[in-house]
């Protein structure tokens, strides 16, 4: 039934498995795909998501010394850029979270950790899942402030690169922007419009997703940071994105900017393996929430999804 959606957060169990690979099937061209102890592992962090239960704790991990190590090298490689190119915004989340959460260079943080605080922050949390899910599956989490991320993390012959997401890009990417209220509304002003939404729309929301919370740059003081996790969790397109927007003068490529409006990012396509060439820059993150929301109020649907964070139940009039 294509009409149907969750309407309370038990409801998430339902979509949750529905991941497009396995999260544990690797294509040939992965960097783990001839390593059997890396495969194992993933098949082990596969179904400790799959097994997950919405009211439950969230399993605790244990990171073996080699997959600390593969952090540490991600951490050293983007602490600095962070501190330079990261929104306000984020930094702060950042240092809280260092304090609260687990984070830091020789410890990976555990998603129970990160959601409690998330919690009194700004209502937040983390559900583990086992791979990529479609756009509709993945955005309807975002209704009930909920995240779906990964727990595993990237091979650790190529600690720069990974061809899926994983606990560094989620946990230093994309965790630290939900403790932020305006960006913790507007992603879930993105969940609630996809709920029924015809197949047209959830792609203009997802690729607005893709612009924003992947890619988003936004304005700070005449500069350009970056609060999309796509950019935090990439030392090479971090750099690319925030440096100097001025002219080189020379004859090296520099993308676009674009301010960012949902009804141009909606329907601009992407590329998903080289960086991106188009950005596009909010005012302020306060900014990039009350456009999403007047763009989702010019959608058509029939009837306006609510959250109710006390049932954690969606009703619809
Ligand atoms: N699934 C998972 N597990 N993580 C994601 O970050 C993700 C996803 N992103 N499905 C979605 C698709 C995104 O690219 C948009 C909404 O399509
Ligand atoms: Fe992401």
């Amino acid at each position: 039934d294509v009409n149907w959606f969750p309407r309370h957060l038990s409801e998430l169990d339902l979509i949750a498995n529905r991941t497009l690979d396995a999260g544990a099937d690797l294509e040939s061209d992965h960097p783990g795909f001839n390593d059997q102890v890396y495969r194992d592992r993933r098949g082990e962090l596969a179904t400790v998501a799959q097994e997950y239960v919405w009211n439950e704790s969230i399993p605790r991990i244990d990171y073996t010394k080699d997959e600390v190590a593969t952090w540490a090298a991600v951490w050293d490689r983007m602490e600095g850029l962070l501190e330079k190119h990261a929104c306000s915004e984020y930094k702060s989340s950042f240092e809280a979270m260092k304090k609260h959460c687990g984070y830091s260079r020789e410890n990976i943080p555990q998603q129970q950790d990160i959601t409690d605080y998330l919690r009194d922050k700004t209502g937040f949390r983390m559900r583990p899942v086992a791979g990529l899910l479609s756009s509709r599956d993945f955005l309807a989490g975002l209704a009930f402030r909920t995240f779906f991320s990964t727990q595993y993390i990237r091979h650790h012959s190529m600690p720069l690169y990974t061809p899926e997401p994983d606990i560094c890009h989620e946990l230093l990417g994309h965790a630290p922007m939900f403790a932020d209220q305006d960006f913790a509304d507007f992603s879930q002003e993105i969940g609630l419009a996809s709920l029924g939404a015809s197949d047209e729309d959830v792609q203009k929301l997802a690729w607005c997703y893709w612009h924003s919370v992947e890619f988003g740059l936004c304005k700070e003081d005449g500069e350009y940071k970056a609060y999309g996790a796509g950019l935090l969790s990439s030392f090479g397109e971090l750099e690319y994105a925030c440096a100097d927007h001025r002219p080189a003068g020379g004859t090296e490529e520099r993308p676009e900017l674009k301010p960012w409006d949902p009804a141009v990012a909606g329907v601009q396509e992407f590329p998903i393996t080289t960086y991106q060439p188009i950005y596009f820059v909010a005012e302020s993150l306060n900014d990039a929430k009350s456009k999403m929301r007047s763009f989702c109020e010019g959608l058509k649907k029939p009837f306006l999804s609510r959250h109710n964070p006390n049932t954690d139940s969606i009703w619809v009039d």
